[in-house]
């Protein structure tokens, strides 16, 4: 890392714990100190010390356009000029609920907060109001952000720094939530069957991304659905990252399967803080102010994040824009996979659209307990040779990388030259 981001982040660390806003920012689980970031433009990010990066991250996914898109710099420059918050309604609001309503047919009403967290904290609550119940059922190593309730065997960060249980949370409320293997429709039928009618809902990320990307067998989202349907539970989609990057519709779209509510985040604000949580309109009848399901927020629908968010979803509607993604995954992860064939390194490589991992195992990664077989050192010097090589991945090896809009084809051959060159020397 050069002078200037360790002058940084050591002073960073007088302020923050572990010097960073969010704990995977650390770079704990890869070794070294996280580099500062000066500005990014497109594919490329650039540290402090003036070296760029072909950026994977992309704000963990949220940037499908790529880096300060010019069009969403100046919806949001101009929407600054008018103000930056009212604590009152705006057209904005409802011409991005619009333009997600459009995407997102299932979202029949929807409510704006300003994270992930939020959307499927409250997504929770919605569903414990309106079914009376108090019992969740969540899969071992998705992450729904870190509200109490869903801070259990999670994964992103809780995964990557061996939390997956946080402290704080008190044994009286994880005692509702039951975490079962991803992908195990059998172990889902027979919880239900025993408690079926203790439980309010059931929420998936049905593509893992935080556990590094696993995508769901033929059969279980739609076999979440039946089960829910057939106890009275609602099923969650929580699409915060899948949303608008694996089709414009998300996985509901891809795998056709409607679910209850849907939490969205990321993408949907081009990078500004903007979470949505929303489904069955009679579900969302229980919210305040119509209902006794409470949640709010002063920042809520916030104009400038509108703003962004809907030249985001504007642009992304462009013909042949997932079409154009969905090749260039298909050409990173087959250039990644052949690398490590080349350099006789066991990786496993999963892709759902534009979002992919490169798991360090010999094992197909299908759950939480496969995914765990990874080599997470192997994974570490893998990130660090990258980086040195002009390629900055996710920081932990229970994470996606992200390929955007801007990527160019030459961006990919680059990175491919560079994971050839990178795993030849760690076989060697
Ligand atoms: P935020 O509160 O971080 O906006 O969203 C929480 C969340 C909810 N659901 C899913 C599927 C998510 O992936 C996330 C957040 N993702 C992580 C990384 N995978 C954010 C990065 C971080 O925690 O710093």
């Amino acid at each position: 890392m050069g002078d200037r981001s360790t002058q940084l982040f050591q002073e960073a660390c007088r302020y923050f714990p572990g010097g960073v806003s969010s704990p995977v920012r650390a770079f704990r689980a890869v070794g070294g100190d996280p580099f500062f970031v000066s500005h990014a433009s497109g594919s490329q990010i650039t540290d402090v010390d003036g070296r760029s990066y072909i950026d994977y991250l992309g704000s963990w996914g949220a940037l499908i356009l790529g880096h300060a898109h010019p069009r969403v710099v100046a919806a949001i420059q101009k929407a600054a000029e008018a103000g930056t918050s009212y604590g009152a309604p705006t057209e904005g609001e409802t011409r991005l609920a619009r333009l997600v309503q459009a995407a997102f047919p299932s979202l029949e009403r929807m409510r704006f907060v300003s994270s992930g967290t939020e959307a499927c904290m409250s997504a929770l609550r919605v569903a414990r109001g309106f079914t009376r119940r108090d019992g969740l059922v969540k899969f071992e190593g998705c992450y729904h952000g870190h509200a109490d309730s869903l801070l259990v065997k999670a994964g992103s960060g809780a995964l990557t720094l061996g939390v997956p249980d946080s402290l704080g949370v008190p044994a009286d409320l994880a005692r509702h939530t039951l975490t079962l293997p991803y992908n195990d429709l059998e172990a889902v039928r027979s919880v239900f069957a025993g408690r079926g009618r203790e439980i309010a809902a059931v929420i998936v990320e049905p593509v893992a991304g935080n556990m590094g990307v696993i995508a769901p067998r033929p059969g279980f989202l739609e076999g979440l659905q039946a089960i829910t349907r057939q106890y009275g539970a609602l099923l969650i989609f929580d699409e915060v990252i899948t949303g608008f990057r694996i089709a414009r519709g998300g996985a509901q779209e891809r795998y056709g399967v409607r679910p209850d509510l849907t939490c969205l985040g990321k993408i949907v604000g081009g990078g500004l803080p903007v979470g949505v949580y929303g489904g069955r309109a009679d579900v969302l009848e229980q919210v305040a102010p119509l209902g006794g399901v409470y949640q709010a927020g002063t920042l809520s629908g916030n104009p400038l994040a509108m703003a962004a968010g809907i030249e985001t979803l504007t642009l992304l509607q462009a013909p042949g824009f997932y079409a154009d993604l969905e090749a260039k995954g298909r050409r990173l992860a087959d250039g990644l996979a052949e690398a490590a064939t080349a350099a006789r390194i066991l990786t496993q490589t999963n892709r759902v659209g534009s979002m992919l991992t490169s798991f360090f195992t010999g094992v197909p990664v299908t759950d939480y307990a496969a995914a765990k077989t990874s080599d997470t050192a192997r994974y570490g010097l893998f990130f660090r040779a990258m980086l040195e090589r002009g390629i900055s991945l996710a920081p932990s090896q229970f994470e996606a990388a992200f390929i955007s809009a801007a990527h160019s084809g030459g961006d990919l051959d680059a990175t491919v030259a560079a994971a050839r060159e990178a795993l030849g020397l760690m076989a060697g």
